[in-house]
């Protein structure tokens, strides 16, 4: 019998790259889609165009918020595994939809694990817990990064909310002993990232740049927060191993390097052959490329509360799964830069 998978969130980037692993290891894999005025399928069509469409790969309408339809589809399908990773994942935007947030991300998580407990307890669980957990404090930080056995202090509403979820996961498997899992995984980023995160935004402006430097400057906020960036190939690859793991647990999955925004910046432009210079500082900062602005700092994208510094730290991953990353900084920039530049010409 083959495996059968199901992902919430399987639109977003993790949910497309997921996909495609699953499938390359036999499994029939099903996932939820939100009904959306217009399309929102567009990282996953090809699957929806080809011949496996309805035989191995399956859509369903849902939403983290409807209980009973996440009731129906889990005893209708008996997934044997579950992955949550549908969620309001910008973290500036749960400063605006603070409620929505907690419903879908908090909330959410626990319709999903009562609706394996009521009605097919033998699925494995799979959350998709955040190193917003943390809050990045600078002080507050392990020198050797974060790991599975820090202090939590979520800075936002969305980490407030993937909290009580990570504890929600931890809860049923403590007392219902359902196989329910974290990962605490650290941003991720690829060609598949939605385009206000900040690495995607960098790249996909840079792109532009590239063919036509007549464009505005790229708007950034805070320059100086600093991020353990991994490829999401390799984080979605590090979601299987725990889910093939022979007990459930928390697993902190990072890189275990950290690099400002600035230096994201610095990298793509290090990408093009150019030199960026950087001059002024707070909002008039600016970076400066062959004598032009390529570089504006735009308020509007502060946060109220920032997450300043992450670094994870994921040896029990590393020792326990076997697991470690096959890109590091620089050629996770290369893979976004280049995928960026062929897109956009093609
Ligand atoms: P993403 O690209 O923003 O995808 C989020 C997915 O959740 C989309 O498919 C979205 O559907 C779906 N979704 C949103 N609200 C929903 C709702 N009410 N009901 C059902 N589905 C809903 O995020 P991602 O980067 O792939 O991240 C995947 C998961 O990992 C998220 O839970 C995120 O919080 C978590 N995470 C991400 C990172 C990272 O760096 N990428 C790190 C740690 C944890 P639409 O396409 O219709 O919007
Ligand atoms: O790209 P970001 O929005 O990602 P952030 O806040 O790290 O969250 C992502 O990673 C988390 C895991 O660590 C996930 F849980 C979460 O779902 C999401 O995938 O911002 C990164 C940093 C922030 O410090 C932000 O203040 O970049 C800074 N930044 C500077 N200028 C900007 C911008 N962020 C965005 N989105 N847009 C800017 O213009």
């Amino acid at each position: 019998m083959r495996p059968i998978s199901l992902i919430t969130g399987i639109t977003g980037q993790d949910g497309s790259i997921l996909s495609r692993l699953l499938l390359g290891k036999g499994h029939k894999v099903h996932g939820i889609i939100r009904r959306s005025s217009s399309f929102n399928t567009n990282r996953i069509d090809d699957l929806i165009e080809s011949k496996i469409y309805d035989q191995d790969f399956f859509l369903h309408y849902g939403d983290l918020t409807d209980s009973g339809n996440l009731d129906r589809l889990i005893s209708e399908i008996k997934p044997q595994y579950l992955f949550n990773l549908g969620a309001m994942s910008h973290v500036k935007v749960s400063f605006e939809v603070p409620e929505y947030t907690a419903q879908v991300d908090g909330i959410g998580v626990l319709r999903v694990l009562d609706a394996i407990y009521k009605y097919y307890p033998e699925c494995r669980f799979y959350q998709a817990s955040t190193s917003e957990l943390y809050g990045g404090i600078p002080s507050e930080m392990p020198s050797n990064g974060y790991d599975e056995t820090s202090d939590f202090h979520p800075r936002s509403p969305y980490g407030a909310a993937k909290l009580y979820g990570y504890w929600i996961t931890k809860n049923y498997r403590e007392a219902y002993n359902l196989f329910a899992s974290n990962g605490i995984l650290f941003n991720h980023t690829s060609f598949y990232r939605g385009p206000t995160f900040v690495s995607k935004k960098i790249v996909s402006w840079c792109a532009q740049w590239y063919k036509n430097n007549q464009i505005q400057p790229l708007q950034l906020g805070n320059l100086n927060a600093k991020r353990d960036f991994g490829h999401a190939l390799d984080f979605c690859r590090a979601m299987i191993l725990i889910m093939e793991h022979d007990r459930p647990d928390d697993w902190v999955i990072a890189t275990g390097e950290t690099h400002t925004i600035k230096e994201f910046v610095n990298s793509c432009f290090d990408w093009m052959n150019k030199k960026i210079e950087w001059t002024g500082t707070g909002l008039d900062e600016k970076g400066i490329c062959d004598g032009k602005i390529v570089v504006e700092i735009n308020e509007r994208y502060f946060r109220p509360s920032e997450v300043e510094l992450l670094l994870g730290n994921s040896t029990k991953a590393r020792t326990i799964l076997g697991w470690k990353p096959q890109y590091d900084f620089i050629s996770l920039v290369d893979d976004m830069m280049s995928n960026e530049i062929k897109n956009q010409r093609g």
